[in-house]
């Protein structure tokens, strides 16, 4: 299997670290978005939506959207479980995961498509979006930051999936649109630093 790769992508990151994580080899094919590498009939036929991150399989079947990539490298290799064991942890991951993906990752990315200057040409840009979304994330990052009090992880005991959709979402806020955890939300700051010294992290 291969994945078609989009190095400053969150979604790509997502999976990236997946794979990191379980310590998996599995060949990377970086696409060049910029170029429009992804809007060429070759990339087409695999993702008619033309986005990254996809996971082509030894026999040409393949799986966009980056959970579902994560979802099925789950069941092949599922050793760490990082979508959870039993019933009930698997339930509590993914709700967090979907809260971590609605509430901070998703609006991240829509400020940056609504402001950064790679984007003017490509989707008509509302920078009122871009203002309600960064008004909201930073009263995300508050109720966050209670939700982690006494936890290590997002989703309770264990790192998760969940924890990796919130880290690329900080990770677009900071590297792309400026919007960075304060010291003062001490238990998401703590949080940070546990995720970001992961050795998956660089992946
Ligand atoms: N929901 C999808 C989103 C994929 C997506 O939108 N990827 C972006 C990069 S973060 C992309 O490839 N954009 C290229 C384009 O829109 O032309 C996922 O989770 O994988």
């Amino acid at each position: 299997m291969k994945l078609y790769d989009l190095p400053a992508s969150p979604n790509a990151r997502r999976v990236r670290i997946f794979i990191a994580e379980k310590d998996l080899q599995i060949p990377m094919v970086p696409i060049d978005m910029i170029s429009g590498e992804n809007r060429k009939s070759e990339y087409l036929a695999k993702n008619s939506l033309g986005r990254m991150p996809l996971l082509e399989l030894d026999d040409g079947t393949c799986i966009a959207e980056s959970i579902a990539i994560c979802r099925y490298l789950e069941s092949e290799f599922p050793s760490p479980p990082l979508f959870g064991s039993s019933g009930l942890e698997q339930a509590i991951i993914e709700m967090w995961q979907r809260r971590m993906e609605f509430l901070l990752l998703n609006p991240m990315i829509n400020i940056f498509r609504h402001t950064h200057e790679m984007w003017k040409d490509r989707i008509t840009q509302i920078p009122q979006i871009a203002e309600i979304e960064s008004e909201d994330v930073k009263e995300k990052m508050i109720w966050l930051d209670a939700e982690l009090k006494g936890k290590q992880y997002i989703a309770g005991g264990d790192y998760s999936v969940a924890d990796i959709t919130a880290q690329c979402a900080f990770v677009m806020g900071k590297a792309a649109v400026g919007i960075r955890i304060p010291q003062e939300l001490s238990n998401l700051d703590a949080w940070w630093s546990r995720v970001t010294t992961r050795k998956s992290a660089r992946a």
